[in-house]
């Protein structure tokens, strides 16, 4: 891509739009990034950051469609249908994503991982079984690094092993993974997708561009386009695959790889992501001992089924990583003792009735937070008994006093953060440090 004297419009100053703007103005073009928040600090700081390194700055609501760019790079949170996203569509701008323009900058392979749960994860694991088998690899994308930092070491490195959301895809043109993974789809985002059709549309771009020469990793269980790549499939609830969950253990082409226990990653998820791992592992030839060892020496991140501490006999677990149903359902799925649930977040438009089965037997009580508490109440109160709280500390205080010795209580939200925090890490923490305090006050 040649973007010399191109002059380009970036939306969005979070951590993609601040990358790719210093990557295209290193490529030498003439870059101008815009942002709706006016008054918020951090922005305000990359503002700062990036005016003194001579890229243009304009903050604020107010800001009119032009048709003085060459083309506009959206970030992905930046929802398509916003109105000055479709003012500069009908002003004829060509538009890319950041995990396009980064593309077209990276010299290496790339395995692109992408699914509704487990892309992290799944990431993290790719990353391990490729470097424990000698190759140099880099973990970015979704995932916090963004693409457009990591692409400049690329000419550095052997595999790029990018996380790949939804939003990411969604202006695509020539973004094309060498191998992709996609691990599974379940309710998500439909704030910003009108259906769960047009949510798997999306998540299908991955394959787009792929060519007979490359490899698509998918879930057996996928409903999926017509592709040219070559598919190999996993599977951990029993579907007919190339790599299966079988009595336990992880299984290749009918061999048996290893046992699931010998991990520290629990349940038929990931097994799916560790499955997903070994496919591309093999694909790169890693040798078979490298990839297992790596395996078994993963460590789940923390807000993933975390646990936090017990105190007078109740487990307190931090799954703030949760923010759909599907990720809330594996959670319950995985609890062996009795567990008062502390749920609720944003709004996204989901409907959590069917989980009133699973509540009935996992859950005594459910103790709700945040802007979906009057609909969880809705859905789950016949079901199960609920409560509501009116900040996280006093879901907390709440949950504590239902729970008895042998019990649990698991933060396991279903919603997103943005209501009450900044992100699912900070609710994460913030729920950490308050169960911490607990213990000191003890
Ligand atoms: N903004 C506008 N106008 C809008 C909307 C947002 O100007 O209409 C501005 C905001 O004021 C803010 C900036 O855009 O300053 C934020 O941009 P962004 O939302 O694209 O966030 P980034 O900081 O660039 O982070 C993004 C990903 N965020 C989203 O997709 C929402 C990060 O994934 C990712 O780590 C990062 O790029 C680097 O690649 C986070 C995420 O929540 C973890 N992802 C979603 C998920 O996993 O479910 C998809």
């Amino acid at each position: 891509m040649d973007v010399k004297k191109q002059r380009v419009v970036v939306l969005g100053l979070g951590l993609s739009g601040m990358e790719a703007a210093k990557l295209l103005q290193d490529k030498g073009a003439d870059v101008t990034v815009r942002d709706n928040a006016a008054g918020d600090a951090k922005v305000a700081a990359r503002a700062e950051a990036l005016r003194s390194c001579g890229i243009g700055v304009e903050l604020g609501a107010g800001i009119q469609a032009t048709t003085r760019f060459d083309f506009c790079v959206l970030s992905p949170g930046i929802n398509p249908n916003a109105p000055l996203v479709q003012a500069l569509r009908q002003a004829g701008l060509p538009m890319f994503g950041e995990l396009e323009v980064a593309y077209r900058f990276c010299a290496c392979p790339i395995v692109g991982i992408t699914g509704t749960n487990g892309k992290t994860t799944t990431t993290e694991l790719v990353d391990a079984v490729l470097a424990a088998g000698g190759k140099r690899t880099l973990a970015c994308g979704n995932i916090g690094t963004a693409f457009s930092t990591a692409v400049r070491k690329s000419e550095e490195i052997d595999v790029m092993v990018v996380e790949v959301s939804s939003f990411q895809l969604e202006h695509i043109v020539e973004f094309r993974p060498g191998i992709s993974v996609h691990l599974n789809l379940t309710p998500d985002h439909l704030d910003r997708y009108g259906s769960m059709e047009e949510y798997e549309v999306a998540k299908w771009q991955i394959f787009r561009n792929q060519t007979a020469d490359d490899y698509a990793v998918v879930n057996a269980n996928l409903r999926l386009p017509e592709m040219a790549a070559r598919k190999i499939t996993i599977s951990a609830s029993g579907a007919a695959a190339d790599y299966q969950l079988i009595d336990g253990w992880l299984v290749a082409r009918g061999e048996q790889v290893l046992e699931q226990s010998r991990t520290n990653l629990i349940g038929p998820h990931n097994a799916e992501n560790m499955l997903a791992a070994l496919a591309v592992a093999d694909l790169y030839a890693i040798p078979r001992e490298a990839a297992i060892e790596a395996l078994c020496r993963y460590k789940p991140l923390p807000h993933r089924c975390e646990k936090v501490a017990t105190i007078d006999g109740v487990t307190f677990i931090n799954d703030s990583k949760a923010t759909n149903i599907d990720a809330l359902e594996k959670a319950l799925q995985s609890m062996q003792v009795p567990a008062v649930l502390i749920a609720g977040g944003k709004d996204k438009g989901l409907d959590f009735s069917s989980l009133r089965g699973l509540l009935r037997e996992k859950v005594k009580a459910v103790v709700l937070i945040g802007q979906m508490t009057e609909k969880l109440f809705a859905a789950w109160n016949s079901a199960v008994p609920c409560v509501r709280a009116t900040t996280l500390s006093d879901a907390i205080e709440q949950a504590q006093k239902l729970a008895q010795s042998g019990e649990a209580v698991l933060f396991s939200p279903g919603c997103s953060s943005f209501d009450m925090f900044k992100d699912f890490e900070d609710r994460g923490n913030q729920f950490r440090e308050l169960v911490k305090a607990k213990i000191k006050s003890t």
